[in-house]
């Protein structure tokens, strides 16, 4: 199955109630109703768009709408198209994983998927050819460097844990000192899950940061934070605190195959300034796709 078909069949759910919803709205368009933009704006907000960005988005299209003298559905469609596709803008492309060793430092709430993006992300990059060693950072639970540990044995990557309860700093600086001497390419690092609200839990990951800095100095370093495409808005208040303590390059958005609003998407990359790198679209080491605008807003409005 290609890239597109994967995306294709993930979001299903999510293009079903959208593209389906988006067609009974712009069969409406007549150029002159009112209530077309007041739909449409409706139908951007329950898929998760966002109040702002729906709103900001709508606008958009009302002055193009004026501006071209818009009269016909297909035309108000391609508009739309066109005004979404901007605010995708600056997402998707390729991790900066250019020195050696690199780090991946993987970041979110509970549950949201960290460890296993971890196993995919680890998967591609032995697909690659790439040396990849798994640091257990989630300290929390024995069974969560367990996990981790399953992943590490079925892509062939390294893998460093501590005991249960151990400074999660300490597993990370004794990560890098192995990757140093094992001329890893990748170091991948779990973390355990964290309210982001908790400030000394907060602090503890900005200490790993600060590890990474003196272990690696001069590293390429991808801070991803992982979110559940099924938290919805929710997700960009989680987005927004993990940016100020830990900085961010990257989301990996989730369990986007289980969830009909997609639409979160478009408010992560408008509203937080950070691009979206990758979707999961279900539990396998292969079910990681690299985020692509165009394709994304292909399979939600074909
Ligand atoms: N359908 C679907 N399920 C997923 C996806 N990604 C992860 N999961 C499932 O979500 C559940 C939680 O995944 P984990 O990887 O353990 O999440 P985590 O963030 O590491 O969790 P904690 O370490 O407890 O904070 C598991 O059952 C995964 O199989 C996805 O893209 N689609
Ligand atoms: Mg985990």
């Amino acid at each position: 199955m290609g890239f597109f078909d994967k995306i294709k069949s993930g979001l299903e759910k999510t293009k079903k109630s959208f593209s389906t919803r988006l067609n009974s709205v712009v069969a409406g368009f007549t150029g002159e109703n009112e209530e077309f933009f007041d739909e449409l704006e409706e139908l951007l907000i329950t898929s998760d768009v966002g109040a702002e960005t729906s709103m900001e988005a709508v606008e958009r299209l009302r002055d193009l709408v004026k501006q071209r003298g818009y009269r016909g559905s297909e035309e108000v469609r391609g508009a739309l198209a066109e005004i979404l596709t901007e605010m995708l803008a600056g997402s998707g492309g390729e991790l900066k994983l250019d020195t050696k060793p690199s780090v991946i430092l993987v970041v979110g709430v509970n549950g949201v998927g960290k460890t296993t993006t971890i196993g995919k992300l680890a998967n591609r990059l032995t697909d690659e050819g790439k040396k990849v060693l798994l640091a257990a950072g989630d300290t929390f639970r024995a069974a969560a460097a367990d996990q981790l540990k399953i992943w590490a044995d079925r892509t062939g990557a390294d893998f460093v844990r501590h005991e249960e309860g151990s400074d999660p700093a300490a597993v990370v600086f004794d990560a890098l000192n192995a990757a140093k001497a094992r001329g890893t390419d990748v170091v991948i690092v779990d973390t355990a899950g964290r309210l982001h609200n908790k400030s000394n839990l907060m602090n503890e990951l900005a200490k790993i940061g600060r590890v990474i800095t003196r272990e690696a100095p001069g590293a390429s370093v991808e801070t991803l934070l992982v979110l559940d495409a099924t938290t919805g808005q929710n997700g960009l208040n989680q987005a927004m605190e993990f940016k100020k303590t830990v900085g961010l390059t990257g989301i990996v958005l989730t369990k986007l195959d289980g969830t009909a609003k997609g639409g979160i998407v478009f408010a992560i990359v408008s509203q937080l300034g950070v691009p979206v790198r990758y979707v999961g679209v279900g539990e396998q080491a292969d079910d990681l796709v690299p985020f692509d605008s165009g394709e994304f807003l292909e399979a939600l409005l074909s």
